[in-house]
């Protein structure tokens, strides 16, 4: 393995442009709303995309990576290892996979596997860098995908929204279910499920709230510190606040905050806290 060119790839719902130190891509979603189509690379105006959406009155979508962007993000790599968002909301694993398939004919000595996360953003970022600990220790390809399977079992992902309706609009979960959150002050706190879909398991009111719910439910499938990435649509300082509970109470705790970009930023919608940690 370590002679051979690797490649790391995920879709823009990780969050992540580049890697520092490894090859790695971010293979572009789409966020579309009438004759704006808004690219989730590195040249995303994000602030004009969400102004755009507001101002936009009809109807908005998504669409996913072609087999073409995915073969591009390949490049000429002898070993390409990727993750993608759950194949449970998305085309995106699928299109992952033909294009895996097309690869390996063509290259018949190259290696490719892309895990379907059934989970997306911050628990993503968790796989891409076992990723790396993995090839770190010298492993087979055969040897990696093994371990990033079994590894993905005990990664988690939750989160609070103060929104669905990007979600309940574009089908990925049932109106009434929207309906009960974007009340005033009204969060959800949830999970993506075994199944990689969205499931809510609580409402509450207010931030300091919500916070309090996300550490109890982590703390519920396993939760004892360690490894934690936050990820946020505009609330640093809800981000913030409870990196800072996370720290209080867990003297191990290793963890990193960012921005969501274009496609997570779009479902999650303004004020969202997404949390990635292992059980
Ligand atoms: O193929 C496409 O057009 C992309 C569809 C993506 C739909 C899901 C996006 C989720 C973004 C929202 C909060 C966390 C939900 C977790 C569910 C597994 C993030």
């Amino acid at each position: 393995m370590n002679q051979c060119k690797i490649k790391l790839v995920a879709d823009s719902s990780i969050n992540l442009l580049t890697y520092e130190g490894i090859d790695f891509a971010s293979v572009p979603m789409r966020v579309v709303a009438g004759d704006n189509e808004y690219v989730d690379d590195a040249a995303l105006d994000l602030p004009a995309m969400l102004k755009g959406l507001k101002e936009h009155k009809g109807k908005s979508s998504t669409a996913c990576p072609s087999v073409g962007d995915w073969l591009n993000a390949f490049g000429d790599a002898d070993v390409v290892l990727g993750v993608t968002i759950t194949s449970n909301l998305s085309g995106c694993y699928n299109a992952s996979q033909v294009a895996a398939r097309q690869y390996m004919k063509k290259h018949p000595d190259a290696k490719v596997f892309i895990l379907d996360s059934l989970s997306t953003g911050p628990e993503m970022h968790l796989i891409i860098e076992k990723y790396i600990e993995l090839i770190g220790q010298g492993l087979s390809f055969e040897e990696i995908v093994e371990a990033i399977q079994r590894y993905s079992k005990k990664t988690h992902l939750m989160f609070s929204l103060s929104s669905l309706s990007n979600f309940a609009k574009n089908g990925r979960i049932s109106p009434a279910v929207a309906a009960a959150v974007g009340l005033l002050n009204i969060r959800i706190v949830g999970k993506a499920s075994d199944e990689g879909t969205l499931e809510p398991m609580h409402k509450c009111r207010g931030e300091k709230k919500a916070l309090a719910q996300l550490l109890s439910c982590m703390e519920a499938v396993g939760f004892k510190g360690g490894k934690v990435h936050l990820s946020h649509t505009y609330n640093l300082e809800m981000a913030e606040r409870f990196a800072e509970m996370l720290r209080q109470k867990y003297a191990d705790i290793k963890l990193t905050i960012r921005q969501n970009l274009g496609l997570c930023s779009y479902y999650a919608e303004e004020g969202a806290l997404m949390v990635g940690f292992e059980g």
